[in-house]
């Protein structure tokens, strides 16, 4: 893989570097503290070749994971769920299932894209190979 591939699919860490053609001598008053503008050889003259790294961190987009209401989806089953693969303490899955119970639609948790994802096929998955109709979606928050 490529590291700007790597880059790309991670959005914690943008890292540029960039390499200016303009000789520092040229150029704007370098005053932003950065090393590398400092050719360093002969003289202390400077070489024209001005690098600077920087480190931008980005937080990611996060996704809500819903759990949706049925008729036929037993309640246990539910509460198994939650508990398996949101990892919620029994009382809390049975909280949030009785939501879901009641109101047609309730949060299972806020995560990054792939982590949401992954959760959603989980839940899908299960619900499938034991014939259940529960459905799990996720949405931008
Ligand atoms: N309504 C279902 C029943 O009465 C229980 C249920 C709860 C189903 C939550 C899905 O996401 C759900 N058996």
């Amino acid at each position: 893989m490529t590291p700007s591939r790597l880059l790309a699919q991670n959005p914690e860490v943008d890292t540029a570097l960039r390499l200016s053609a303009v000789p520092a001598w040229a150029g704007p008053k370098d005053d932003d503290g950065d090393k590398g503008t400092d050719g360093g050889g002969r003289g202390g003259t400077e070489t024209g070749t001005a690098t600077k790294t920087r480190t931008k961190t980005k937080r990611p987009n996060l996704y809500r994971v819903l759990l949706l209401n049925d008729d036929y989806t037993p309640m246990e089953f539910v509460v198994l769920v939650l508990q398996d693969v949101f990892n919620k303490s029994r009382e809390e899955a049975m909280q949030i299932m009785m939501h879901v119970h009641q109101k047609g639609v309730g949060e299972c948790g806020v995560f990054p894209y792939e982590v949401a994802e992954t959760k959603v096929t989980r839940v899908m998955d299960t619900a499938r190979k034991n014939q259940h109709p529960l459905q799990c979606v996720m949405e931008k928050q």
